[in-house]
């Protein structure tokens, strides 16, 4: 395939689908749902949820086009030996990974709530991603993943903007990424973070990556390759 062109910030995003990977980071009922994790820390989880319908056509848009989809999802070992004593201490004694909570033991693997909600849930085929850590490299396989299939460009939405979505994107800066984060498919417990989140990685020249909206995306994805592109030999 061609590449496609993206009106973004700080300057037009090019990417060619075939290299391209849709990464959707930690949409989690844990973080997602009313009474879940997330709110049970006095957040309001509709300031995530306004994220779920444009990722949802954006992953439908990306499916279309045969794009890689890989999802991630933040949690531990039933046993917790995968998770730093630092992070278990953190946070109100009754509200710690590993206690329970509304949907299970709050974000440990196997549980209801350390899943995906079920609009994006993932597709046959598609790539999930367990990750410890609040970047998607540390401590898993999504390095592998991303060179076995010859990806150099993400998509980058999910959850939370100023922390998942950051980590793994200044992560996939830092090995050679070139990562477009959408601005409406990534969402923040806080509107400030949201807000200069998104401005941190484009500013200074896009010194993380770019920022469009997922129309802009989508548009791209949808459109019609040119005819002189499809023409063979
Ligand atoms: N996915 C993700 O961002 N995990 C977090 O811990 N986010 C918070 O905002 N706490």
């Amino acid at each position: 395939m061609t590449s496609l062109t993206i009106d973004a910030l700080p300057a037009p995003f090019t990417f060619d689908p075939e290299h391209t990977a849709l990464v959707i980071i930690d949409m989690q009922r844990d973080f997602l749902l009313p009474g879940g994790f997330g709110s049970s820390l006095g957040n309001d989880v509709s300031l995530l949820q306004t994220a779920v319908p444009p990722l949802q056509r954006l992953l439908a848009a990306a499916r279309e086009t045969g794009m890689t989809v890989i999802h991630t999802r933040e949690g531990h070992l039933p046993d917790l030996s995968d998770c730093p004593p630092s992070k278990l201490r953190r946070g109100k004694p009754s509200q710690r990974i590993g206690d329970p909570g509304a949907f299970g033991r709050i974000l440990i693997r196997g549980e209801y709530g350390h899943d995906i909600i079920d609009e994006l849930t993932p597709a046959e085929g598609e790539v999930v991603i367990d990750k410890p850590g609040k970047g998607a490299f540390y401590g898993t396989t999504f390095g592998d993943e991303l060179v076995a299939r010859g990806i150099t460009s993400l998509i980058v939405t999910g959850v939370t903007t100023e922390v998942c979505v950051h980590t793994t994107t200044r992560e996939a800066n830092d090995r050679g990424y070139e990562c477009l984060v959408v601005s409406d498919c990534v969402g923040s417990y806080f509107p400030e973070f949201q807000r200069v989140g998104l401005e941190m990685v484009s500013a200074q020249g896009g010194i993380f990556g770019w920022v469009a909206d997922s129309e802009a995306v989508i548009d791209q994805l949808a459109a019609p390759v040119s005819p002189n592109a499809s023409i063979a030999g």
